[in-house]
């Protein structure tokens, strides 16, 4: 049996027109539409209240202007647009090291594992969207899913500003009454050549014997489609190759020379890294210390820990051993200090009982977790 995921897939609200807002909060409640203004351009996208005049990505500017005379059109600018993607993004980032961006607005989340954290699926994403609402100034809607292609289309039922989850045993259910249309990867044609077979939603797709549907849609695709439309999806995230390693670091105004005090940092240091990871839901096998001297040579170094963890303490130990022994190379001030995780990976199954060390570590860091997102950053500090 492999694991049960959580995917998230996060995609933001007309997006091009949200930022028009942001810069332009006049246009906030108006039909506005985004796109080629010349006599041949096309409408980039079109805010929800002009989208009830028929109007819709990619159709002809001509068209748009007959549906919705009254509605304010507007150029766009992709510079302005590709900053507010980059700070949507670098918000999901805050949540797991596994993410998957499909486009400038939209985005797949590995969530596997946060709920064991964090509570609900849709508590996380709901912390997402306040994030970007209050950070990035518009709205993302989020659809959760045990896989990528449920969390896509549950998006679209999330849309606009909401959360939309299918759990896992309500996964064949909620496919089955959508038109066929609404699977990725079938267009007009495959939609019109299934109709011959009086198929028109997914449910009867996957319940249609598969000899029709081979020969109306050609023989390799036909068992694969039928069965996404039951909502099979084995489909990584990410690619392995891309898993990525979680750091933190700080400069320092002036050199810190007290061993004392660097430690102190590598506990902070530590304890952010350690807050993200399991944000991620993930366990690390190896921490890195990075130092930098003030004529700027700069040091890395890299321990193993004996169990993947995603515990602070594991972290902050193996830092501070690692200073230890870089002070033993070069005893000195320093003017950078930075922790990382990295050999990312999901948590091993059941920690053997004897050894609790770890799942100790990482439920007192939970708790502290817990508290800060209640309480603020502040809220604990460690006794050293
Ligand atoms: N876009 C484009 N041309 C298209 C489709 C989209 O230029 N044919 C641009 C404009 C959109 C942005 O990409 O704002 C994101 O595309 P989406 O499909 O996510 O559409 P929106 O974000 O505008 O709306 P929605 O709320 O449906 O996601
Ligand atoms: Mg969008």
């Amino acid at each position: 049996m492999s694991q049960q995921r959580t995917v998230f897939h996060a995609d933001l609200d007309a997006f091009y027109v949200a930022v028009e807002r942001v810069l332009d909060p006049s246009l906030i409640g108006k039909p506005v539409i985004v796109g080629g203004l010349g006599n041949r351009g096309v409408v980039a996208t079109a805010s929800y209240e002009a989208r009830k005049f028929g109007v819709h990505s990619a159709q002809p500017m001509a068209i748009a202007r007959r549906r919705a005379p009254h509605a304010v059109y507007l150029r766009g600018n992709r510079e302005k647009y590709s900053e507010f993607s980059r700070r949507f993004f670098s918000i999901l980032e805050q949540f797991t090291p596994v993410v998957a961006g499909v486009s400038i607005d939209e985005a797949y989340l590995d969530m596997t594992g946060s709920d064991r954290l964090f509570g609900p699926p849709v508590e996380v994403a709901e912390e997402i969207r306040r994030r970007t609402r209050e950070e990035v100034g518009i709205t993302v809607s989020i659809g959760i899913g045990p896989n990528k292609l449920v969390a896509k289309m549950a998006s679209e039922d999330a849309k606009p500003d909401g959360v939309f989850e299918v759990k896992p045993e309500d996964v064949e259910e909620f496919m089955a009454s959508k038109p066929v249309r609404a699977l990725p990867g079938i267009g007009p044609k495959s939609a019109e050549a299934l109709k011959t077979l009086r198929i028109d939603t997914l449910g009867q797709l996957a319940a249609h014997p598969v000899g029709p549907i081979r020969r109306a849609l050609g023989p390799n695709v036909a068992g694969w489609l039928q069965l996404r439309a039951k909502g099979v999806d084995n489909s990584p995230v990410v690619e392995r190759a891309k898993s990525k390693s979680i750091s933190a670091e700080t400069t320092f105004s002036e050199d810190v020379a007290s061993v004392d005090e660097m430690a102190n940092v590598l506990q902070r240091l530590s304890e952010r890294v350690g807050r993200r990871l399991r944000r991620s839901g993930m366990h690390a096998r190896n921490v890195g210390l990075k130092l930098r001297y003030p004529d700027f040579t700069t040091v890395t170094r890299q321990t193993t820990l004996q169990q993947a963890s995603d515990g602070d303490a594991a972290i902050s130990e193996s830092a501070k051993m690692l200073l230890i022994k870089a002070m033993g190379e070069r005893a000195g001030a320093v003017r950078l200090l930075g922790v990382s995780v990295s050999g990312l990976g999901a948590p091993a199954a059941q920690l053997s009982l004897l050894d609790d060390t770890p799942q100790r570590d990482s439920a007192i860091s939970d708790a502290v977790d817990r508290a800060r997102d209640r309480f603020g950053e502040d809220a604990v500090k460690r006794g050293s």
